[in-house]
């Protein structure tokens, strides 16, 4: 039970997916109130530090200069306005705070300004998360010099997959900046989206790519597709939000010690089916009234949800990989403040 795998193999992954759905919410429950408090839910916000235009042509992103979404190109924002938006998601009670650009990678002349805004919200008293496209080794170090704590690099889907929604790179460059990012000592967010078009055995293959790394993902985000106008992906068939729901629920037995955030897509599902992914095993949430671009779940409706199932916000120094030790948790109540 307290044993955290990396041989998982295609056949039992498949077999997890074909179990009744009592069956594998009941083991992955089972799995979760081992290595979490099932009641406590991690809380991170997100801000978009450069948005629009970017060179990649990821079929489902509205940043892409591929598709046209009616973003444009914005600069790179200042320091001080990062800093704003962090103590105001601080004030909110967020404990991590996750800054996204657009960019393929970051430019050198880039990271000066980039360092700043990780020693400043980490002065804040709240985590760094950073997502700006692949590294490379020197620029990996940098950032963990800076106090970056997480960086979120997305595998997005299975190797097969891949190449039908993203031309402009490859899945070893994918992994390749995930090992400098691990290799530097930063902790890694890695995860993927749901409703793409992908078959089961795409989801199965994603997640079989992340459970087998010699260390899981600190964070496994399991986004489900935002269809924004004017992406490839904007009228592709959505997913039965049940089979949403299972792959979290194998997300969370096969990574039983993470993270898994329920990511992108909450605007679009009804509190019941949200519910359903804590039961599933999810324990984390993107907070606050924008994802990146697109509309997230109202924070209001949120405040409320937590409330109405009593679910708590975890400290960030819990935050870190499951422990196994619930009982020694603390925790802060919604709208308590930090
Ligand atoms: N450009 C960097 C990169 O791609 O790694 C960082 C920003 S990018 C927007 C971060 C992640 O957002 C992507 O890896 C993808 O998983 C997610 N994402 C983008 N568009 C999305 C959408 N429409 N629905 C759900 N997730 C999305
Ligand atoms: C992740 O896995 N999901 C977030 C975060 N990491 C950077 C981004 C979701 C973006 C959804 C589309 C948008 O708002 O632009
Ligand atoms: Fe660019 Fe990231 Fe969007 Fe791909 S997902 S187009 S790399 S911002």
């Amino acid at each position: 039970m307290g044993k955290v795998r990396h041989d998982w193999q295609r056949r039992e992954v498949e077999e997890l997916f074909q179990l009744p759905f009592s069956e594998l919410l009941f083991r992955a429950q089972t799995v979760h109130r081992f290595f979490f408090d099932p009641a406590s839910i991690q809380v991170s916000s997100l801000l978009s530090i450069k948005t629009g235009s970017c060179p990649e042509d990821c079929a489902y992103c509205p940043q892409s200069a591929y598709h046209d979404t009616g973003l444009g190109e914005e600069d790179l924002l200042e320091v001080q306005q990062v800093v704003e938006a962090a103590r105001t998601a601080r004030e909110a009670g967020v404990s991590r705070f996750c800054m996204g650009a657009a960019w393929r990678n970051p430019a050198d002349r880039d990271l000066d300004k980039i360092e700043a805004m990780i020693r400043e919200v980490n002065a804040l008293g709240m985590e760094t998360c950073m997502t700006l496209g692949m590294l490379d080794r020197e620029q990996a170090v940098r950032l963990r010099a800076a106090g970056l704590d997480y960086y979120n690099h997305n595998l997005d889907t299975s190797p097969e997959f891949y190449g039908t929604v993203v031309t402009t790179r490859t899945y070893q460059d994918r992994l390749d900046t995930l090992r400098y990012v691990r290799e530097a000592g930063i902790k890694v967010c890695c995860g993927g989206i749901l409703g793409m078009g992908e078959q089961r055995k795409d989801r199965i293959g994603l997640l079989l790519q992340l459970a087998n790394m010699e260390q899981h993902p600190d964070s496994v985000p399991v986004n489900l597709l935002v269809q924004v106008e004017g992406t490839p992906l904007e009228s592709i068939e959505r997913l039965d939000p049940l089979e949403f729901v299972r792959s979290i629920a194998v997300a969370r037995i096969m990574m039983p010690a993470s993270l898994v955030r329920l990511s992108a897509g909450r605007e679009s599902m009804s509190d019941e089916l949200q519910t359903l992914c804590f039961l599933a095993g999810a324990n984390s949430v993107f907070y606050g009234e924008k994802l990146l671009t697109t509309p997230n779940a109202a924070t209001c409706g949120d405040d409320e949800l937590f409330r109405r199932l009593r679910m708590r916000r975890m400290e960030p120094a819990d935050c870190g990989r499951g422990t196994a030790t619930s009982g020694a948790i603390s925790y802060r109540r919604c709208g308590e403040g930090s």
